[in-house]
Parts: structure tokens; C-alpha cells; sequence
């Protein structure tokens, strides 16, 4: 979405993650270089590397209205919660659809710093479906249909990055495609980033 869109709806497409550190996307990139290279890889739309990231809260279309209070709750939220060693680890799926690459460290730092972002923002006023049971998961891949993944799931068992601190929390803007071609992703744009604890 343009910000001229974004003027003339006054909503923002939003969602709070962790972005893992320049080293980490270029450790996961060469693992994925021979995923890629697996029958029926093709098929798959694979994420751009520029945009991976771990979702800690899905906001959906967020009316601009809420922003200043959502700034607010989200930078107490994020100074609530100390820096925690995080990498990237092994992977998994969602069914047939969502081949991703997982998480190892202080995870329940993580699940806790993922609570205080939805907490956040449900305080915010902005419409949250109910807190499931956060599953840390770094996507790489979709499909529109339901494909065998284990290939996939199997090629990045043995996959474990280097550990990073995490020490911010960041808000990104997903710009949907407009141009219409099949296939084309989301823009994705930090908004603000705060740091972690005081
Ligand atoms: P996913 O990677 O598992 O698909 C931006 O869309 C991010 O928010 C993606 O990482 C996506 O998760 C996550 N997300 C969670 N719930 C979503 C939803 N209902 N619609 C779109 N994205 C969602």
C-alpha cells in the first residue's frame, strides 16, 4: 500500500517482531540456498531475505487514530523486558503451507516479550484475536496449496545459527502489493524500534 493509501484510509497494515542481525539472515541465507534447489522448490513462494523476521504480534489493519497510545504502550513494553540471546534453529511447518525456520535461546523471554506486545496493543484499542500459544517461527516459504514440506523441514534440521542478543522491539508497516503481479510480497517497513530494558 502507498502512503497515499495510507492518507486516504487512515488505517496501517501493522504487525511487532524481531528482526534478526545482518550475520543471522546471511547464516540462514546459505541455508536456504539448497532448499532451494529441491524438487518442487519452485512451486513455493519463497520470502525475500530483506524482509525475514519473527512475528511476536499480528495487528492487521490498525486505525491511525491509535498510534500515539500504541507507540507508548509498546516502548513500556519493550523496556520491560531485558536483552535475551536468541539464534535461529532447525524448522518446521504450518501443514502443507508454511515452511519456516525456527528459534533456540531464552524462548520463553521471547513468548514473554511476544505477550507484552499483544497486551499492548489489545490496550491500545486495536482488535486482537485471542493470544495463542506463540510458536516462534521465522517464515520462509508459503504455498497456496498444501505441498509435502518434509524435504524441506529435514534439509534445516541440523541448522543452528550463531546466537545474537536480542535488544529491540520492533513495529513494521506490511505494504501489500498493488501492481497486481501474481506472486509479488509485501513491503516490509520499520516503523519505530525501541530498545529493550532501561
Ligand atoms: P506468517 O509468517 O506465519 O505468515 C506479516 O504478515 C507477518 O504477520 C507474517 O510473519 C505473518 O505470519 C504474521 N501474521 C500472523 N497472523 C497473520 C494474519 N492473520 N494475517 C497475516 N499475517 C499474519
Amino acid at each position: 500500500m502507498s502512503s497515499q493509501q495510507h492518507a486516504a484510509t487512515g488505517r496501517q497494515r501493522l504487525f511487532v517482531a524481531v528482526l534478526p542481525p545482518a550475520g543471522a539472515v546471511a547464516e540462514l541465507r546459505a541455508a536456504v540456498v539448497p532448499l532451494r534447489a529441491l524438487p518442487g522448490a519452485r512451486s513455493l513462494r519463497w520470502t525475500g531475505e530483506a524482509g525475514w523476521h519473527f512475528t511476536l504480534a499480528f495487528l492487521g489493519e490498525v486505525d491511525e487514530a491509535l498510534l500515539p497510545d500504541l507507540y507508548a504502550r509498546l516502548e513500556r513494553a519493550a523496556h520491560r523486558s531485558e536483552p535475551f540471546p536468541l539464534r535461529v534453529h532447525g524448522g518446521g511447518r504450518f501443514d502443507g503451507r508454511v515452511l519456516w525456520a525456527g528459534a533456540a535461546g531464552a524462548l520463553d523471554a521471547l513468548r514473554l516479550l511476544a505477550e507484552r506486545a499483544h497486551a499492548a496493543a489489545r490496550r491500545a484499542g486495536v482488535p486482537m484475536e485471542e493470544h495463542r500459544a506463540y510458536a516462534p517461527h521465522l517464515t520462509l516459504a508459503r504455498s497456496r496449496t498444501d505441498v509435502d514440506l518434509h524435504p524441506f523441514t529435514g534439509a534445516l534440521e541440523g541448522f543452528g545459527g550463531t546466537a545474537w542478543e536480542v535488544d529491540s522491539l520492533s513495529l513494521v508497516r506490511s505494504n501489500l502489493p498493488v501492481s497486481g503481479v501474481p506472486g509479488e510480497q509485501p513491503r516490509y517497513e520499520v516503523v519505530r524500534a525501541w530498545p529493550l530494558g532501561r
